[in-house]
């Protein structure tokens, strides 16, 4: 997989060089620019801001600079961007829609995905409409939050997508049991010592009865998700409440 970022921070993306996904760079799994925006304005003052028309506080992102950044990158894209399949340029926005796992999955499947890191009050949405003309544009959001910009969201995003591209993560059993896999939070997980400052291990994980430690565990999940996200269990698949009499 190709991505792309552009930013008036590209310091910020440092972070992707680090842990799984700086792995996953160097053995050549994924292809991560990350692109400065100020190296596609043509003043002295590398400018990228302007004032807002009809006024209100704060700037707003010029469409200059973005329409060479995102020209460069569509031409340079794996994906032939007057084909039928374009390239995927994110614009991360809090007026986007809500990033999740699922989405996660679908951009995994990408060749090619895009970033386009707004700040100030955002980009000239005139930047959106030239953009379609390359890209399959998406405004996405990674919850009911302001940032500052959409760098921290990128952070988020790439991980998420990253981790799902075959190879990235070492065990592929680690995603089938985690968190949103299947529409639940992840039932709770313990090690040595099975006694530690009082605090006991569940009797039933020393057993050694898989159907048993299976059963509790799904029981823990949809304990857990029931207190801490009730609107999840609302959105589950009915299947999910008899997949333990199928598996044990
Ligand atoms: Cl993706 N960008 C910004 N600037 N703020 C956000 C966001 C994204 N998601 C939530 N808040």
């Amino acid at each position: 997989m190709r991505i792309d970022v552009v930013s008036i921070f590209p310091e910020y993306l440092a972070a992707l060089d680090l842990s799984l996904i700086g792995k996953a760079r160097r053995e050549g799994l994924l292809e991560l620019n990350v692109h400065d925006l100020r190296d596609y304005t043509f003043d002295k003052h590398r400018t990228v801001d302007d004032t807002p028309y009809g006024g209100g506080a704060g700037m707003v992102m010029k469409p200059e600079p973005w329409a060479a950044a995102l020209r460069r990158i569509a031409t340079e894209s794996p994906l032939d961007a007057a084909g039928p399949v374009k390239p995927t340029l994110i614009v991360p926005s809090p007026a986007g829609a809500v990033f999740d796992q699922a989405m996660a999955y679908e951009l995994a499947e990408h060749e090619h995905i895009s970033f386009a890191c707004g700040r100030y009050e955002g980009i000239d949405e005139r930047v959106l409409e030239f953009a379609q003309e390359h890209f399959d544009v998406r405004p996405v959001s990674i919850g009911d939050y302001v940032l500052n910009g959409g760098e921290v969201a990128v952070l988020a995003m790439v991980e998420a997508i990253g981790r799902l591209i075959p190879g990235v993560v070492g065990n592929p059993e680690s995603l089938v049991e985690e968190s949103h896999s299947d529409g639940l939070l992840e039932y709770p997980v313990y090690t040595k010592p099975a006694e530690w400052e009082g605090h006991e291990v569940p009797e039933v994980l020393l057993s050694g009865n898989h159907g048993k430690i299976t059963r509790f565990r799904r029981n823990e999940q949809l304990k857990r998700t029931a207190e801490r996200r009730p609107d999840l269990i609302v959105k589950l698949d009915p299947a999910t409440f008899n997949r333990h009499d199928r598996d044990t």
